[in-house]
């Protein structure tokens, strides 16, 4: 079977095309990883022929050194993945310096990675050191999420209280909260590492006026927590002003019992 054909690419394939329909990414808006383990990349590359070289720009950790990753392409269009896979996706090997990426396969009109690939891979290696399953970094520009972070001060305690008594699903897809990151130049190694610190604490990071990375062992679970994020958002956005009925605290302790849910402290007063 042709890499091409693969689980891996259908998948990053499918939810790309997904996230461009709700509206979150505009032009080349977004982007995505996908860890790979050696184990399926063998199935389809035995003899690892690299394609060329590219460049990382920094140093990547010893944790994602010698590791497969399936990746958007800079410059790259979401709505035009899946017509175009093999154009718009790269599969890369992280050199054994950390220093450049190994192109397998991909990136068909001599492209490379997404310009935010630094805060990807640094996000994988904090991920990865909390949780050794996890195998996606997704990065995208939700409507309302952007438009939410514009109307409350930057901190990861307001932003998640919001969250949470705004929608009775938020606390339990997400019981350990958002971190939060002040509007910044994006596609830099500062971003990257800002970005990686709350990944240490979080799944979901919002970067405030741009957009929001979410991490998953899955491309399902890191989707889940964005849209779930979205539309808590939206629900926040549509009822500003307006809130009468906002979730007691009571109900969001409650839920945390009944899922048996580690929620992060300082949120909610008990
Ligand atoms: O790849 O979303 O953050 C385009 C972006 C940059
Ligand atoms: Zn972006």
């Amino acid at each position: 079977m042709k890499f091409i054909d693969s689980k891996f690419v259908k998948e990053i394939s499918e939810i790309t095309n997904n996230m461009y329909h709700q509206g979150w990414d505009e032009r080349n808006g977004g982007n995505i990883s996908y860890m790979i383990d050696e184990e399926y990349v063998k199935e389809y590359f035995p003899r690892e022929d690299f394609i060329r070289n590219i460049d990382l720009g920094f140093e990547a950790d010893e944790i994602v050194r010698e590791k497969y990753f399936l990746v958007t392409g800079t410059g790259k269009y979401f709505k035009n993945i899946i017509a175009d896979p093999e154009t718009n996706l790269g599969l890369v090997k992280i050199a054994k310096d950390g220093k450049k990426a190994h192109l397998l396969w991909g990136f068909k009109d001599e492209g490379r990675f997404t310009s935010e690939f630094p805060a990807h891979l640094m996000s994988h290696a904090a991920r990865l050191k909390v949780n050794p399953s996890n195998r996606v970094i997704m990065h995208t520009h939700p409507t309302y999420t952007i438009c939410m972070g514009a109307c409350i001060p930057v901190d990861d305690i307001v932003f998640t209280r919001k969250l949470w008594k705004s929608n009775t699903e938020a606390v339990v897809v997400f019981p350990e909260g958002i971190g939060v990151l002040p509007c910044m130049v994006c596609g830099t190694n500062e971003i990257g590492e800002a970005t990686a610190k709350k990944m240490e604490e979080y799944r979901l990071v919002s970067w405030t006026n741009h957009g929001i990375y979410g991490a998953g062992n899955t491309i399902d679970e890191a989707f889940g927590l964005i849209e779930t994020v979205e539309k808590t958002a939206e629900i926040y956005m549509i009822t500003l002003g307006h809130v009468i009925n906002e979730i007691p605290d009571e109900v969001i302790l409650g839920l945390a019992r009944l899922w048996k849910l580690r929620i992060k402290p300082g949120v909610i007063d008990e």
